[in-house]
């Protein structure tokens, strides 16, 4: 294992951005999201989490071994409010999405994940298991996590093994217990981190916070979406949306998902 532990520090740089995410595996952009547009996408994220919880729809973290009722997952929250179509298809993301994994790409996934006072950890992963060994020596994937809460040491930041992406495989039982450092980022950052990265909730070991980040996954558009986005997407998105998220959602394309051999739009 590599035995610089840093992470990069923030940067609004995106050529920085795009050097980190080489060296580190990861980047850290802060001040993406502020002031009413912060608040209004988490109070957003809050009222779905807790319209679930009312309705005992609400979903445990998957990668768990034990059934964690301090974490709250809230899957397909693009379909739970425009705000959230505004972090999947960010201008930023769709820079790093197309600078990391070329275009076209697709948008795999956006939930979140909010982990709560005594929140336990999630096992250490890498975010393109599903790629067959050996891995391609270029990443497969992009996870761009927005913070809408401050993400610290204390209430379950994101934590990573320093420099895993370079091992180029994913981690196994014996890697479970090795060092990880916890992502610190203050509320509104986005962190975004390659496919290779070893990561995993940390514990939330405040009496009183819960930690919210939403979680956008986009792959090469070789892979098939965790979502099923034609079966589970809100119908106005697609009728509103631009070429750009039309790819992204797989709906505009060439060779692969298309309709009577055209591209379905
Ligand atoms: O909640 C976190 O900090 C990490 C979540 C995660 O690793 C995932 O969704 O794959």
């Amino acid at each position: 294992m590599v035995s610089d532990t840093s992470i990069p520090a923030p940067t609004t740089d995106m050529t920085q951005a795009l050097a980190d995410l080489e060296a580190h595996g990861l980047a850290i952009i802060p001040d993406v999201l502020a002031g009413e547009t912060l608040d209004r996408t988490r109070d957003a994220l809050y009222r779905a989490a807790e319209s679930d919880q009312q309705r005992g729809r609400e979903q445990r973290n998957p990668l768990d071994y034990a059934y964690d009722v301090t974490n709250q997952r809230v899957a397909n929250v693009l379909s739970r409010d425009p705000l959230f179509e505004d972090l999947a298809f960010h201008s930023l993301a769709v820079e790093l999405v197309k600078a990391v994994l070329g275009w076209p790409a697709l948008l795999g996934n956006i939930s979140a994940n909010i982990t709560g006072p005594g929140g336990g950890e999630i096992r250490l992963h890498a975010d393109q298991l599903f790629v067959s060994e050996p891995w391609p020596d270029r990443p497969q994937g992009l996870n761009v996590c927005w913070c809408l809460d401050e993400f610290t040491e204390e209430n379950g930041a994101t934590r990573c093994v320093p420099h895993s992406h370079k091992l180029n495989r994913p981690p196994q039982a014996e890697d479970a217990d090795l060092p990880t450092v916890a992502i610190e980022a203050p509320a509104g950052s986005a962190i975004v981190f390659e496919s290779r990265v070893w990561h995993k909730t940390g514990f939330n070991r405040t009496a009183d916070q819960t930690r919210a980040g939403v979680f956008a996954w986009y792959s090469r558009n070789i892979y098939r979406t965790q979502e099923n986005w034609f079966l589970s997407l809100k119908p106005e998105i697609r009728q509103f949306a631009t070429e750009e998220m039309l790819v992204l959602l797989g709906c505009q394309t060439e060779g692969f998902g298309v309709m009577n051999g055209a591209s379905p739009v």
